[in-house]
């Protein structure tokens, strides 16, 4: 097969899944096209199967906002025509979807049938796809889509409800590589950061309101007062400022480390004991995956679709959204004992395993075989 991915090339889940996913269907010997603005950052290797279109647009003056989503569009058009493909997956509905199904129009007038196949990440549904300013394109795009996914049951769920929509859709869940999500012997790094043994409490994100980092820091700062604890606080974004002031108040001091955006998450993952995901919203939650693949337990909240990776009681614990104090009291229970956090920390890896690469991008390839088949 000759595949188009769009995603968002930056740090986020989506590009993430996008880019990995290009990458193992190109290793299955499919040639794989990515076109997007920026080359991704996981595409850190080329094959002769991988190709990178980049989207240019154009700065015209009378352009107060840039208007990528045209560009995105013609791009496609081009990339459809001059490389031959049988296939675009986008990632992301906005604005990758509704550029997609611009392109198949324009297309189908020139005799060229494209298929579209649109993967839903969460946000494009649960936050901006409800937005008055997009709903209709959203909903549009998705049901113009000749196959849709999303990456769990509670997102597909959602889908329906929120943009009222009623077509088949895949729950294709988040996968996991474990040739680099997998844990390293890093003891050099451990005891640099913890030399006197403390309990390494790790949260990775975009750091955006959604992600709801002050309750990471408070309940780090109730698991610190039972027993010796460091924070480490993976990623970069707009909270960031907030949470450095919160730490300040609650006079954590040097105990609350900010590593900002990091490309050798696993490394950091390897030495650290628990992982926190209190988010408000989560439609899979692809870092307590690549956490609990390097054998970390998760506490998280029960929002979106967490209750279908991470397993209350058993690979962590899920709360209520926002409840600070049982996250709090969960995290102890576990790292109180050493001989339970080693429990975990095993159920943790082999509920990971149940998501592994080679798992689940069959499941793609079946699906677009299924797309193009139609
Ligand atoms: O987590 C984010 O805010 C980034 C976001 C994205 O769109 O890149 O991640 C979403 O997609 C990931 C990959 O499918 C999921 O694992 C994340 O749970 C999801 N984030 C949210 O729903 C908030």
């Amino acid at each position: 097969m000759n595949i188009g991915i769009v995603c968002y090339p930056t740090y986020g889940g989506s590009g993430v899944v996008a880019t990995e996913l290009g990458k193992a269907i190109a290793l299955r010997g499919h040639k794989v096209h990515f076109i997007t603005y920026k080359q991704p950052a996981r595409l850190d290797f080329f094959t002769e199967n991988t190709f990178y279109h980049e989207v240019y647009v154009s700065n015209y003056p009378l352009f107060d906002f840039p208007p990528y989503e045209t560009a995105l569009t013609s791009h496609l058009v081009d990339v459809v025509k001059s490389a031959k493909l049988d296939l675009l997956h986008v990632h992301y509905a906005i604005p990758h979807a509704s550029a997609a199904i611009l392109a198949k129009q324009i297309l189908a007038t020139e005799g060229i049938h494209i298929p579209v196949i649109t993967t839903l990440h969460g946000t494009d549904i649960t936050l901006v796809g409800k937005d008055a300013s997009f709903e209709p394109v959203v909903r549009y795009s998705i049901n113009m889509s000749d196959g849709v996914t999303t990456v769990s049951e509670s997102l597909k769920k959602d889908t329906f409800n929120i943009l009222n929509i009623c077509r088949e859709i895949l729950v294709i869940p988040n996968f996991i590589d474990f040739n680099r999500f997998s844990k390293q012997d890093r003891g050099h790094f451990k005891t640099a950061i913890a030399p006197n043994g403390e309990m390494l409490i790790v949260h990775t994100s975009n750091f955006r309101k959604v992600k709801r980092i002050d309750d990471v820091v408070k309940v780090f700062a109730e698991i610190k007062k039972k027993m010796p604890a460091k924070l480490l606080l993976i990623g970069d974004g707009p909270e960031r400022i907030n949470i450095e002031k919160l730490c300040r108040e609650l006079d954590l001091g040097e105990s609350v480390t900010f590593l900002g955006k990091q490309n050798q998450v696993e490394e950091i993952l390897s030495v650290c004991d628990l992982f926190l995901m209190p988010s408000e919203t989560e439609s899979f939650g692809l870092a307590a995956l690549e956490a609990m693949a390097c054998e970390l337990p998760v506490i998280s909240s029960n929002a979106g679709g967490i209750p279908e990776l991470n397993i209350d009681g058993k690979t962590g614990f899920l709360c209520d959204v926002g409840d600070v104090a049982s996250m709090a009291e969960k995290a102890i229970y576990i790292l109180e004992d050493p001989i339970r956090l080693k429990l975990f920390k095993y159920n943790a890896l082999e509920r990971a395993k149940e998501f592994d690469i080679h798992q689940i991008v069959p499941i793609y390839e079946a699906f677009y075989q299924k797309i193009l088949n139609k």
